[in-house]
């Protein structure tokens, strides 16, 4: 019996075989979860449907823009339809800033590309949160689980915006988890060592960088999206029923280090 059997749980941001939201669907599967997929294109759909094919599993995937609070309403209307009205989690795995502004000196971000990352990685959490809580409060609660980064915390070299949009996110857990702790919904963020994604493609000196982390970091090795997968298992299941605002590094220790 898995720890999340009969419950149902969205997920966001599946965009290819190593993405870390499609590693937490594969553990929320293998714990018993009826997973519904929401994804950003058409191009994604068709993706998922060939992993989830590739799986023999099957499951609903719904297209939504989070960053378009009217879709987002129209998503939780067909996740209530595909889940009797309940939900027990939600994980947001959704980031954008402009590709030109992720190099160089933060001191050159633009007004609309500051707003472009904080809308996309940050306010999403919100209206996704605000969304999902009538379903999560029928179900007696639930969690909701975002995604973050150590630039959020510290200067990383490119992250630039994205590390200020994260500072945000992380922030923004926390307010989220004051207000919708009374209705036993938790919300919090795990914070990942650096993955070969989709996400991390085309970073200029990426692999150099992960390698080195790896070194540095206590477990002397990469983290793998199948472990940040299964974190975020842990903080939406009723295991991590008394953890809420926090933010959980899955980083084989590396933020601890001091050099
Ligand atoms: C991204 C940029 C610079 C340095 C980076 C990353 N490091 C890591 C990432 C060190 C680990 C990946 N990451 C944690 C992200 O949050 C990435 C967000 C992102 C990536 C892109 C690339 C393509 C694009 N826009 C993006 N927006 C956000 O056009």
């Amino acid at each position: 019996m898995g720890i999340m059997e009969g419950k149902s749980v969205l997920v966001t941001g599946v965009r290819n075989e190593r993405s870390i939201a499609w590693h937490t669907a594969l553990s929320l599967h293998r714990e018993g979860a009826n997973v519904i997929y929401s994804v950003f294109s058409e191009r994604e759909q068709a993706g998922v449907k060939k992993l989830l094919d590739g799986a023999g599993i099957t499951a609903p995937i719904f297209l939504c823009d989070a960053s378009d609070e009217e879709q987002v309403a129209h998503l939780f209307q067909q996740v209530s339809e595909v889940s009797e009205g309940k939900l027990a989690g939600l994980l947001h795995s959704i980031a954008f800033a402009n590709k030109d502004e992720l190099g160089g000196e933060y001191v050159a971000t633009s007004k609309e590309g500051f707003a472009l990352a904080h809308v996309s990685s940050s306010f999403t959490l919100v209206t996704l949160a605000k969304g999902a809580r009538e379903l999560l409060k029928a179900a007696g609660g639930g969690g909701i689980v975002t995604l973050s980064y150590l630039g959020a915390e510290r200067v990383v070299p490119n992250y630039n915006i994205m590390g200020v949009a994260k500072a945000s996110l992380e922030a923004s857990v926390r307010y989220l988890a004051s207000d919708l702790g009374a209705e036993n919904i938790r919300v919090n963020a795990v914070s990942a060592g650096p993955i070969r994604t989709l996400a991390a493609r085309a970073i200029s000196g990426f692999d150099a960088m992960v390698k080195e982390v790896a070194e540095k970091s206590p477990l002397k090795r990469e983290v793998t999206p199948a472990e940040v997968g299964d974190t975020v298992l842990f903080l939406l299941s009723d295991w991590a029923r008394g953890v809420t605002g926090e933010t959980l590094y899955v980083d084989c220790g590396y933020h601890i280090m001091g050099y």
